[in-house]
């Protein structure tokens, strides 16, 4: 009887060990899965038959060498995904900055980090556009940087991993654009727009000697490359390759190329001789009416405005003018508002706008049906209107569709210019002055909509103006930027 019980106990554990070794096998399978590419290679060695053995041998270890670095592969871009997931997941907590009481498509000072200083000048970058609004995560990729140049001054040569589309703000100056086999040099002028293709070597010289030269650049991000923007400059990444291989690539001793490369630091913006200017300031120029050379600048300013009378004028470049800025489907504005005026209010049918606010002071309201401040009914939708002053140096972002105006301080015209994205097909909507959008809408609509006669609703937004008007009298001054409900 206890012998019969043994052998129960003993033929239990047996199938129980059994069992377990069982499905430990079956889910080291599962883990293991042989990959079917690496089955197909192997049973194919077996195949040929002019294969002696050591043949096989070989071919099958190749397989495995393959497969393995295929493995490696996977395991190295699965690696890549998270830590891009991590890093738009720490983005996203960017987001949720505490500056929701802010506007949050105004930009500001503290907006902006220093990428480089130096004694000569300056490059400022606007921090991503989405760490203030999830509604700006569409454009998060682009990137606005300033550069500010002291006179007589040599930005040295970088290239930067995104296209760039440059306006002169300010100033007079030279751009050198290294091509593969030459060297082409453009005359800056105030409002002169140009296309910098991605991966072209750039530097800038500072013609005069007082004035500081401005620009604004907007990047424009490559598909192939991550959310950032990325500059590089020859003279201090060359040295960071190891010493051997430059002795190699440039059949140079070391103690030769020290002497290249190793100098004190002087920093990427260098104060420059007046004769060093006088003979980088040299370009050609290309002959009446020929110009503009290709690739190098267009003016804004020279064209004929696009809207102007005695309150303001409004600039705008086409998809077709400058040419090269098509592909971009981007298209550059400028606005000039007299003390004390405002424009239509008015909203881009396609467009976002980045604006960067060059000149002067004023203000801007717009309506943003996204943004929610609190103390928000439910039963209609609502308009939060967000209002601010503005003045040089800030950038404010009106996505497409929402409606705003822009007006001058009664003291200072105010000078805006804008990168407008997305602007195949856009239209402006103005909804005051000659040609609106409500005086366009037909007779029966206009009565039902407003519940008026549509010759009294007409009388209201028939005026006589066209896009820019004399402002309100009272005083625009909010102090900070804010949010009204
Ligand atoms: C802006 O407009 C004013 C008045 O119309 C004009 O005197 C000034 O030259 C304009 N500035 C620019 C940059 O267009
Ligand atoms: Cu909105």
């Amino acid at each position: 009887m206890k012998t019969k019980l043994a052998l129960h106990i003993f033929l239990f554990i047996i199938v129980l060990s059994l069992c377990t070794n069982l499905l430990a096998a079956l889910s080291r399978d599962d883990e293991e899965q042989e990959d079917p590419e690496l089955t197909t290679c192997i049973h194919q060695c077996g195949q040929q038959r002019q294969y002696s053995k050591t043949d096989k041998r070989i071919c099958i270890r190749s397989c495995e060498r393959y497969h393995q670095m295929k493995k490696e592969r996977e395991r190295h871009m699965q690696e890549e995904e998270a830590r891009r997931r991590k890093q738009e997941y720490e983005d996203e907590d960017e987001d949720e900055g505490t500056r929701m009481d802010n506007n949050p498509y105004v930009f500001d000072d503290e907006d902006f980090r220093t990428k480089l200083e130096t004694q000569e000048g300056r490059v400022q970058v606007l921090n991503k556009f989405s760490r203030r609004s999830k509604v700006l995560q569409g454009i998060r990729n682009y990137v606005l940087v300033t550069l500010e140049a002291k006179g007589h001054t040599f930005t040295s040569p970088s290239y930067f991993d995104s296209d760039a589309v440059l306006f002169v703000v300010k100033g007079r100056g030279v751009i050198g654009l290294v091509r593969e086999d030459k060297t082409d040099r453009f005359n800056l002028e105030y409002g002169d727009m140009m296309r910098v293709p991605a991966g072209t070597l750039v530097y800038f010289v500072n013609k005069d000697e007082n004035q500081n030269l401005v620009l604004a650049n907007l990047f424009i991000p490559l598909l192939s490359t991550p959310p950032d923007f990325k500059a590089f400059n020859p003279e201090q990444f060359l040295t960071a390759f190891s010493i051997d291989k430059l002795e190699a690539a440039l059949k140079t001793p070391r103690e030769k190329l020290r002497g290249v490369f190793e100098q004190e630091e002087k920093g990427s913006i260098l104060k420059i001789s007046k004769e060093e200017v006088e003979a980088l300031s040299k370009v050609k120029e290309g002959f009446w009416p020929f110009t503009t050379q290709t690739g190098g600048p267009f003016n804004l300013l020279g064209t004929r405005p696009y809207i102007s009378n005695q309150y303001g004028r409004l600039y705008q470049s086409t998809l077709d003018k400058p040419s090269d800025l098509n592909e971009l489907n981007l298209v550059l504005s400028f606005c000039n508002i007299t003390r004390g005026s405002m424009s239509a209010p008015s909203y881009a049918t396609r467009a976002t706008k980045i604006c960067l606010v060059a000149q002067g002071k004023g203000y801007l309201e717009m309506l943003c049906p996204h943004y929610s401040g609190g103390g928000r009914k439910q039963d209609r939708p609502s308009y939060q209107r967000l209002s601010s002053e503005v003045r040089a140096g800030m950038v404010f972002v009106v996505p497409a569709g929402h409606p705003f105006l822009v007006g001058a301080s009664k003291e200072d015209e105010v000078h805006i210019v804008c990168f407008e994205l997305n602007a195949r097909g856009n239209k402006i909507q103005a909804l005051a002055g000659k040609n609106n959008v409500i005086i366009a809408m037909d007779k029966d609509a206009k009565q039902v909509t407003f519940m008026q006669p549509a010759d009294k609703v007409d009388e209201i937004f028939n005026t006589q103006e066209s896009f820019f008007f004399p402002g309100p009298n009272n005083d625009h001054s909010h102090g900070r930027a804010y949010a009204v409900m």
